[in-house]
């Protein structure tokens, strides 16, 4: 079949919107209908050749939201008509990692996803002839798509494809991080770096869970308005503050935070986030993805001294079995997501998308096909 879809055919080049042959599912795959697509920073990380794992041409977006049109053999969980939300971090529920019941990382299908193939090896996007790579298993920037069966999250159909689809990244990561990996406890005092797409998640997840202080970093001014709205307490502006800002952090938590999280990427902000948790307990939890070849570093002695150090994928979540549950949520009004999507385009406006995170005037650009 043909799918309208925006390409990144290399890196640090606009993405192009042409009409491509898709294969259909072969056993084990289902065909989806991507109805919304959110723009998550990963995607601009890849195209900007950034990431040590990208790849070209690609289709990019991994934060969609569609319905199920063809299953192929031996699928049982999704059929026809079922709507559902892609999963970079699938559940296969068989593999070593599925089983330990420690970690959301499924490994059933990570080896092909990170070379954007179908776990047989194959692409199902072509043009003109040429192969067109999938991307972190989503490729939502088509408006069909092929998606293993363990892929996929069936959803309740009364959820609108317009906000559900940011619970395929950054609701679910941003909340996740709070609920699944730190576990924040009620009370608790959190920094949160970065009052972007994830951020704003984070901050109403510790809300959610009753935090107490919920200080949010930010050097884009315009942030305080918008951490405020779900929830911060506290705001800093790094260029505003005269000193160390690890020092300011602590003194303003009393000896530090509880927990903190980088929601920027940035491997000096990683490393802040870290040195103002409180000593002796503290934990920090990276989401930011840094450029390739970006390490992080600190004193030992912050480790000695108690500060603990972890990052989360999607949230910690176990996609087909949470993300339902995050939709559940989203729709009783436990958390917010209408707000967060500032702009909604067409495809053929994707570029523009990225020209609006960039710039820092966008919280969530999304596509509606
Ligand atoms: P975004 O562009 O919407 O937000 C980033 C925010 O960080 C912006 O508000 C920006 O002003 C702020 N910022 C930049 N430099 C800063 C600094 N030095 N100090 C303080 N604030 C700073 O991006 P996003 O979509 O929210 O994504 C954030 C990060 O999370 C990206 O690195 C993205 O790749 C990553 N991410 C990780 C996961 C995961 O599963 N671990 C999931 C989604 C996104
Ligand atoms: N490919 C990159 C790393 C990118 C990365 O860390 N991706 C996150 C999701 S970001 C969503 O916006 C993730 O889930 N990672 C776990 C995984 O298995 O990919 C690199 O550095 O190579
Ligand atoms: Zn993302």
């Amino acid at each position: 079949m043909k799918t309208r879809a925006a390409v990144a055919f290399a890196a640090k080049t606009p993405l192009e919107v042409v009409e491509l042959d898709l294969e259909g599912p072969k056993a084990g795959e289902v065909l989806v209908e991507i109805m919304a697509t959110g723009i998550c920073h990963t995607d601009a990380y890849t195209l900007d050749g950034l990431d040590s794992e990208g790849i070209f041409p690609s289709i990019l977006g991994h934060e969609g939201a569609g319905i199920v049109r063809e299953v192929g053999a031996g699928v049982t969980s999704v059929a026809p008509g079922d709507h559902v939300i892609p999963l970079y971090t699938p559940e296969c529920r068989q593999c070593k990692s599925c089983l330990s019941g420690k970690t959301n990382l499924c490994t059933a299908i990570r080896a092909t996803q990170g070379k954007g193939l179908m776990p047989d090896g194959s692409t199902r996007f072509s043009y003109k002839g040429q192969p067109i790579f999938h991307y972190m298993g989503c490729s939502t920037f088509s408006n069909f798509t092929v998606l293993p069966e363990i892929a996929v999250a069936k959803i309740r159909e009364d959820a609108p494809f317009k906000t559900s689809c940011y619970i395929g990244c950054g609701v679910t990561t941003g909340v996740g991080a709070v609920v699944n990996t730190a576990r924040v406890e009620p009370g608790a005092n959190v920094i949160v770096f970065g009052l972007g797409g994830i951020g704003l998640n984070v901050i109403q997840g510790a809300k959610l869970v009753g935090a107490n202080m919920i200080v949010g970093v930010d050097i884009n001014p315009d942030r305080e308005e918008w951490g405020r709205r779900f929830g911060m307490t506290h705001f800093v502006n790094p260029r505003e503050v005269s000193g160390d800002l690890v020092q300011h952090l602590v003194a303003l938590t009393d000896g530090g935070a509880d927990y903190t999280f980088d929601c920027t990427g940035n491997t000096d902000v990683m490393r802040q986030a870290l040195e103002a948790c409180h000593r002796g307990w503290g934990t920090s939890i990276v989401i930011g993805v840094a450029e390739a070849g970006k390490e992080i570093a600190t004193r030992p002695f912050q480790l000695v001294t108690g500060r603990n150090w972890r990052g989360t994928a999607f949230g910690g979540a176990k996609g087909r079995t949470d993300v339902p549950k995050i939709v559940d949520w989203y729709m009783n009004g436990k958390i917010e997501i209408d707000p967060m999507i500032t702009h909604v385009l067409s495809l053929d406006e994707i570029n523009k998308g990225f020209d609006l995170m960039h710039a820092g005037t966008s919280i969530r650009s999304v596509v509606v096909y």
